[in-house]
Parts: C-alpha cells; structure tokens; sequence
C-alpha cells in the first residue's frame, strides 16, 4: 500500500531512519505529493511535533512524500505513531503536482491523522509543508522525552484527561 507522510518521516527530518532501514519492511520512496483536499497541519504538544488535523477544508493542500509499504514497514510506522490511539492512519487522496489538486489525477494513500484533536489547535499558523525547526520549534525523538506517552497527550487530544 501507499503511504503519504508528511512530518518526521519525511526525507531530512527526524524519524526518517525508519523509512531506510530496509532490515525490517519493505520502503520505496514514491515522490513528492500534495493532499487534494485542505488540511490544517501544525506543529504543537511539548514535545514539537506535527500534527495533520482530521478537518478537510481547513489549511493547506499538504506536501508530502509517498511510499509504498509492505505490511511488516506499515507496522512499524504503525507502532511510532502509537495507530490507533493517538494518530489514525487514513484513507487521503493525493496527487502529483501542486496545481492538480482541485482536478488531475487522484492518488489513493494513508496518512496519520489526528482525528480527536483540540480545538485550540486550529489556532496554530498551519503549515503547507513540514519542516523541523519552523518557528524555532525543535521536534523531540520519543528516547529524548521527559514525559512519556499517554501521559502528556491531553494538551492535543480530548481523549485524555490531564494526568500531570
Ligand atoms: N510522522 C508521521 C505523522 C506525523 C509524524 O511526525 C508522518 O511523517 O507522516
């Protein structure tokens, strides 16, 4: 299957060694893509990490990087990005080119999405493209965190109750 990520595991960011680490799945690297439809995507949470809220319409066509993915790479993503109780992969259509996406071809792919996000979120400048260190925001890896998941997931969720 197809995979559209957009955040650290995108080439040059973070998370990215996941996708070239060949030992454990299947990676190939599929281009450069954009959502069809608007998504706000931000970066929040302490721990600086990027966000595509689950609120077509909102946003930015979103570029991304497509991947093809066989099951044992999509469980490992799977397990980084804690699916399904934090992000939600997805069905998102994508296309190719940048002015393609209110016509052009519609690509079907999955993405992490935060479905059950706070509202306080879609009042985050929302990005079309991710990068680390926008604003002076710095991603931190899960091994860096003081504070380990689910424990400060209220501050983007509503699924969690505020535990510290
Ligand atoms: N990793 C996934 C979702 C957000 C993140 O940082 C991605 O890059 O698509």
């Amino acid at each position: 299957m197809l995979i559209f990520v957009y955040g650290t595991l995108k080439s040059g960011e973070p998370n990215y060694n996941l996708m070239q680490d060949e030992t454990s799945g299947m990676c190939i690297p599929r281009g450069v893509a954009y959502t069809k439809q608007k998504y706000p995507l931000v970066v929040a949470s302490r721990y600086n990490v990027p966000y595509l809220l689950d609120k077509p319409g909102i946003g930015h066509n979103v570029q991304g990087e497509l991947y093809e993915v066989d099951d044992a790479q999509l469980e490992r993503l799977d397990r980084l990005e804690n699916h399904p109780k934090f992000y939600i992969r997805k069905d998102v259509v994508v296309t190719r080119n940048k002015d393609d996406t209110s016509s052009g071809e519609n690509i079907a792919a999955q993405a992490y999405f935060l479905v059950n996000f706070r509202p306080h979120l879609l009042e985050l400048s929302m990005l079309e493209s991710y990068k680390d260190m926008i604003d002076g925001k710095k991603y931190s890896k899960h091994k860096d965190r003081d504070v380990q998941a689910p424990l400060w997931w209220y501050e983007i969720h509503t699924d969690y109750e505020k535990e510290i």
